[in-house]
């Protein structure tokens, strides 16, 4: 399988689970905001020009979470999603979705407002006000995580989403010193093999 990647972006999620599962699988690489990116032949995979994006075959799939999610029906076996007749299945989503939902939206402000606009374009009061909605979504997380060591039980598929989304929040200056259950759950997953072996190929703000 072909998995389309630019270093420092939220497909680093497809290439840690491809590592969780041991599974071989091919990188295309491009550099974040490339004009490769908008280039027909990738916009023909990915409408958006946007990364992360699964060739399969002849099938292609775009958004982290849809990908993560076909790639264990078809291949996992059973890893890394709890039993449905648990009550950590439920969970489970929950804590999957909440990435995309509700954790991402005010990191994708933040990075749009503090990397890719010129500095006269930015807006302070706007990264204010994501900064402080994301300390607020890391919250639940934080509220969750008491007594737990990932989203669901054992380590899931939950916890490449919204535990990278944590990830990338606390770099992008989310105050996790008054969250330490987000701050000990980034310290955990960042220390599993499989994402240090996506890291290989990604820079440090992944
Ligand atoms: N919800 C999508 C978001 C995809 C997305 O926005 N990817 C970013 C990288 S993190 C991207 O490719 N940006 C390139 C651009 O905006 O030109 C997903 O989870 O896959």
């Amino acid at each position: 399988m072909r998995i389309y990647h630019a270093p420092g972006s939220r497909s680093v999620r497809v290439i840690w689970l491809f590592e969780e599962l041991g599974l071989p699988y091919e990188l295309v690489q491009f550099k974040l905001g490339s004009p490769e990116m908008r280039a027909p032949e990738f916009l023909k995979v990915s409408p958006m020009g946007r990364v992360p994006v699964l060739l399969d075959g002849e099938q292609t799939i775009f958004e982290s979470g849809a990908i993560v999610q076909y790639v264990l029906a078809k291949y996992g076996d059973g890893a890394l999603v709890p039993d449905m007749s648990t009550p950590e299945f439920a969970t489970y989503l929950q804590w999957f979705h909440y990435a995309e939902g509700m954790l991402m939206p005010p990191v994708n402000t933040i990075v749009v407002e503090t990397v890719f606009l010129s500095e006269e374009r930015r807006n302070q009061v706007n990264v204010d006000r994501a900064t402080k909605l994301l300390n607020r979504m890391l919250g639940a997380v934080e509220m969750h995580m008491e007594g737990r060591e990932y989203l669901a039980g054992e380590f899931t598929a939950a916890d490449i989403m919204t535990g990278h989304a944590c990830s990338v929040a606390a770099r992008l200056g989310a105050d996790v010193s008054a969250l330490p259950n987000v701050a000990a759950y980034i310290a955990r997953i960042e220390e599993r093999p499989a994402l240090q072996a996506a890291r290989k190929h990604s820079l440090p703000t992944d």
